[in-house]
């Protein structure tokens, strides 16, 4: 797939032992000045995949909180070459060769020894010219809390009184839900797999659970933990369906969850993304 070492591009990549530490970007956008990232309109840039889970939930989050404006996007071309994700266009400080836009560029003139894979999604800052954070978790968070004065939407996807319970059932989709779907995708065994798959319809049916009480996942309203787990559910396929490994549409069998993902599907940043 190719990433980079001290910032050259090699698209065959040596093996996991022989590479050095990756690079760790742990930038924050801070609406208190107490960052080098202040919370300035004009200023970032946002590099995504339409094709990619976790683009989408930024993409979501970016829609239901209005900040288009505020966060300008380049959209990758579809799949990816020897050069890994490639861009149309993006802002005119990033170096484009024939045209193309290689993301990987974009890592490099924020960081010039930049050790690691090129993904998206990349929050990047024009004013700077630095890389923020390609963390989606990091990037969701920074959208909602430190860019609070600037959407223009009312949409409160971490209400105070709830975030206690949303960041738990995070942490607990991530593990459960999505490593739960890769568990059963590598078990080496077909013991190992069968366990696998019960661990995950279990925790399925534990979400089936909460929608049979509410219409989102902590309540009547949308909150960033449905932001989180909405693009996984629609890519939920036969493989890693605990009861049917050949089933062309597995999420029928959690109901509560299929009627939420339609019904999510209808609302305007959903359907789109
Ligand atoms: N840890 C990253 C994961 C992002 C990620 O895996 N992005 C994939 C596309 S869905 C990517 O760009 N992969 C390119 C690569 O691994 O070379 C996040 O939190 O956003």
């Amino acid at each position: 797939m190719g990433l980079l070492i001290d910032g050259q591009w090699l698209a065959t990549e040596p093996p996991e032992a022989e590479q050095p530490p990756h690079t760790v970007l742990d930038g924050w956008i801070r609406r208190d000045g107490s960052s080098p990232f202040a919370a300035t309109a004009g200023r970032y840039h946002l590099w995504v995949s339409t094709d990619c889970q976790w683009s989408r939930r930024v993409l979501i989050t970016r829609s239901l909180l209005g900040l288009e404006t505020f966060l300008p996007t380049s959209e990758a071309l579809p799949g990816r070459d020897a050069n890994g994700w490639g861009f149309a266009e993006g802002p005119a400080d990033v170096q484009s060769t024939n045209g193309r836009v290689a993301l990987h560029q974009v890592y490099t003139a924020g960081d010039p020894a930049f050790t690691g894979r090129a993904t998206v999604p990349l929050l990047w800052d024009r004013e700077l010219g630095r890389l923020v954070s390609n963390t989606t978790t990091d990037i969701i968070r920074m959208l909602i809390v430190e860019l609070a004065a600037h959407k223009t939407t009312s949409a409160d996807l971490l209400p105070d009184d709830k975030r206690e319970e949303i960041d738990w059932l995070n942490n607990w989709v991530e593990h459960r839900v999505r490593m739960g779907c890769q568990r059963v995708q590598r078990a080496k065994s077909p013991d190992a797999a069968e366990h696998a798959r019960e661990s995950l319809s279990a925790a399925m049916e534990r979400l089936c659970k909460r929608l049979k009480a509410h219409r989102y996942l902590v309540g009547d309203e949308l909150t960033e933990a449905d932001v989180l787990l909405y693009p996984f559910l629609t890519r939920f396929r036969g493989d890693c369906c605990p009861s049917a490994q050949a089933d062309p549409a597995p999420l029928q069998n959690y109901p509560e969850l299929a009627a939420y993902v339609a019904d999510l599907a209808r609302h305007p940043s959903f359907e789109h993304a």
